[in-house]
């Protein structure tokens, strides 16, 4: 499945390196894109959103999930 999250305070590259690698921990299987300039991050996943919604937050970034 493919969900999409809206992500807060992410300024430039370094927090989007922190945004992936947070997801990645999360889901070592998952495949993240994060754009800086939409402030929002694709996840194809097989896990539950909120788990990445969750693991997005705790690197430091308030993470909305985007129902569809
Ligand atoms: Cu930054």
């Amino acid at each position: 499945m493919t969900h999409e999250f809206d992500v807060q305070n992410m300024t430039c590259g370094h927090c989007r390196g922190t945004v992936e690698k947070a997801i990645k921990a999360a889901d070592p299987d998952a495949v993240a894109t994060v754009d800086l300039a939409t402030k929002k991050a694709t996840v194809q996943t097989s896990l539950d959103p909120t788990v990445i919604s969750e693991a997005i937050k705790n690197a430091g970034y308030p993470a909305s999930y985007v129902q569809r």
